[in-house]
């Protein structure tokens, strides 16, 4: 049986600044939902991208003195970069400026034209820069933009319009029948009361004051408005009208857009209307959730207010960011980040609670069973009440990650963990061990927590996805154990299953230390711990030293060393041997075939009686443990690194 598409996606990022946790937050959420529904075992298609054209990315680029294109290519590389640290698994990431998005866009704006959607007038008005909009006097709020509340300027120009107004009743229709279209209820009346009651007016479509968009094909020196340009990549990315991808019958119309409350009016009037007057077939459902406010204030480039969130995925690990941000931030409502609340929802909700569940629950294995638990069983009322609740926790979850409740979804989760850690409480395991005969009992108790713990981090896995997979391994659940319908059932780990000590899966914080520091951080005042250098060298000193990337042929341990592996590298010169402290990090087999960089030039060494030929280089880390130095597998075996 095919799989059900299911195509969600972001709005495409400005890549005029770098990005914030702003963007993080609705990325954030339809990874969430995109690694959800692929569990569940539908076709996703997950689409981010950046929007990069128009008059403020052209200013910009000037004032840094590069071309618009070096300077999108540079911050592009660093959403791509926060992407991937955050565990973004998108399936596609278009950029305006790719090749094909401009044939069709170049293509739907003539399509418009041809239809007489799109005719050639004179704009007299306002455009509000920041915000690449177009304004009438009427919609000024005090004479400034309506969205960003700054100044505009006024405009005049020869311009193409789009018949906006031809769609009113259309529109007005959609938003009012079609509950599920707009989301959540509350923007349906914004939208109609503040747009579409007071009249849509065509919209203003091209401009010939900037250069840096993409040109109308017939008529050169226009260039498209950008949001028409921008909302179009929502089916560019699928093929529509190019031949770089074909997969637009299968997963449009789009499932879902999601996107922060200020562009819904483009996405729930202009998108529809340019779909209507295309002909083609509505996104299911637009969903504009709340801001992420800092100091007061919309958390945004131009208000300069942004958090960094490499760094904090750095201090805290991308589960913890994760969590944090769709934990707190309430359905359709906007949120204040605080660092504070950050720090105390992950020592309360991660490391006390679910932390200790599953290092509790492990430990009592441990020491109760040897780590294998028996399979005889006592059951009881007493396990009622804890049960029905994980039981019943897999369609309430489904309802609310449907629904993009997800902070419900998260709350309703950690309330059946909170019940577990009481019910350890009232059962006083270290009671129950006492006595011989209470064995089979203990079991019992022990088995159920395994079980609402398997059962929770399966719904918690879209979320936590670094973590889950290392409980699983404490729990000692089989990935069959796992899968997203197992959330829905008990009994499903083995009578006598094995767990695993692992490691701390989330270190508790000490709030007032952290905050210091974390602020001093953020300042770019970092007050952490100075670095003690090494007497300075001459670049003649650094030349001596030759560096050089080597390919790993073979690996074993030494016999007569705890620390020691033993690497036979290809190192483009007829190949050496080298030995290398870091056996206890890594697994010998999972390094064969990886690319390493060495030191070539160090004298010879003999240790444990084998030969080192040079030194692998790896960066120490702060717990006295060591990660290797990979270059990019693109480079050659061989080369001189400097
Ligand atoms: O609007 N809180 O791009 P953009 C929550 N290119 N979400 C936030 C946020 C905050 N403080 N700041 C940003 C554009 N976002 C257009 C979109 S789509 C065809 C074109 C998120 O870089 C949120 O999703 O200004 C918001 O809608 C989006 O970033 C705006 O990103």
């Amino acid at each position: 049986m095919s799989k059900k598409p299911f195509y969600i996606t972001t709005p495409i990022y400005y890549p005029s600044g770098n990005p914030h946790i702003g963007h993080c937050y609705t990325t954030l959420a339809c990874d969430l939902v995109a690694r959800y529904k692929r569990m569940q075992g539908f076709d996703v298609m997950f689409l981010t991208g950046t929007d990069e054209h128009g008059q403020k990315i052209e200013k910009k680029a000037e004032e840094a003195g590069v071309t618009p294109q070096k300077y999108v290519d540079d911050i592009v590389e660093i959403f791509k970069k926060l992407w991937e640290r955050i565990g973004i698994t998108y399936d596609r990431f278009i950029r305006t400026t790719d090749d094909y998005h401009v044939e069709s866009v170049q293509k739907i704006f003539k399509e418009l034209y041809d239809k007489g959607f799109i005719y050639k007038s004179e704009y007299v008005g306002k455009y509000c820069t920041p915000c690449e909009a177009f304004w009438t006097e009427s919609q000024l709020v005090n004479g400034k933009c309506p969205d960003c509340n700054r100044e505009v300027a006024d405009a005049r120009e020869e311009a193409y319009f789009f018949k906006l107004s031809a769609f009113s009743e259309k529109l007005e229709k959609l938003l009012t029948e079609n509950a599920d279209f707009l989301q959540p209820a509350s923007r349906v009346n914004e939208m109609i009361n503040n747009f579409i009651k007071p009249g849509l007016e065509d919209l203003c479509v091209s401009r010939t004051s900037f250069k840096w968009g993409v040109p109308v094909e017939f008529d050169d020196k226009h260039v498209v408005y950008v949001w028409i340009d921008a909302l179009s990549n929502y089916i560019t990315a699928l093929g529509y009208k190019n031949s770089r991808y074909d997969d637009y019958s299968e997963y449009w119309p789009a499932d879902v857009h999601m996107m922060a409350k200020e562009i819904v009016r483009f996405h729930s009037i202009i998108w529809p209307a340019m779909l209507m007057a295309l002909d083609l077939p509505l996104p299911k459902k637009v969903y504009g959730h709340g801001w992420i406010t800092f100091n007061g204030a919309k958390m945004g480039k131009s208000t300069g207010n942004v958090i960094d969130p490499f760094i904090l995925a750095d201090r805290y690990g991308v589960d913890a960011l994760r969590y944090h941000l769709l934990r707190e931030m309430p359905f359709g409502s906007d949120c204040a980040f605080s660092n504070e609340t950050m720090i105390n929802r992950l020592n309360s909700d991660l490391a006390n609670d679910l932390g200790n569940l599953v290092s509790r629950t492990v430990a009592m294995v441990i020491k109760y069973f040897d780590g294998t638990l028996i399979s005889e069983r006592v059951e009881s009322e007493a396990d009622k009440e804890l049960l029905n609740m994980a039981a019943a926790l897999k369609d309430v979850v489904e309802e609310n990650y449907d629904s993009f409740h997800f902070s419900v979804a998260l709350s309703e989760i950690f309330k059946v963990i909170s019940r577990a850690n009481k019910y350890i409480d009232e059962n006083a395991p270290w009671v129950l061990a006492k006595d011989e005969s209470k064995k089979a009992r203990l079991a019992t108790v022990l088995y159920n927590l395994l079980e609402v713990i398997r059962v929770t981090t399966i719904l918690l896995s879209p979320v936590l996805f670094t973590t889950t997979p290392k409980i699983w391994e404490q729990i000692g659940a089989t990935n069959d154990d796992v899968i997203w319908g197992k959330s829905g059932e008990l009994n499903v780990l083995r009578k006598n299953v094995t767990v695993k000590k692992g490691e701390v899966l989330f270190p508790r914080i000490d709030i007032d230390k952290e905050i210091e520091e974390l602020n001093a951080v953020l300042d770019g005042k970092s007050n952490a711990p100075k670095i003690e250098l090494e007497p300075e060298i001459t670049i003649d000193d650094f030349m001596k030293c030759e560096l050089r990337v080597g390919l790993v042929k073979s690996c074993e341990p030494v016999k007569r060393s705890e620390k020691l592996l033993k690497f036979q590298i290809d190192d483009g010169m007829g190949g050496r041997q080298i030995l290398s402290g870091i056996a206890k990090y890594y697994k010998p087999e999972d390094l064969i075939g990886k690319k390493i960089t060495f030191v070539a030039n160090l004298k010879p060494a003999k240790l444990c009686g084998e030969i080192s030929q040079g030194m692998i280089l790896s960066a120490e880390m702060e717990d006295g443990s060591a990660k290797l130095i990979f270059p990019d597998e693109s480079v050659p075996v061989g080369s001189k690194i400097r």
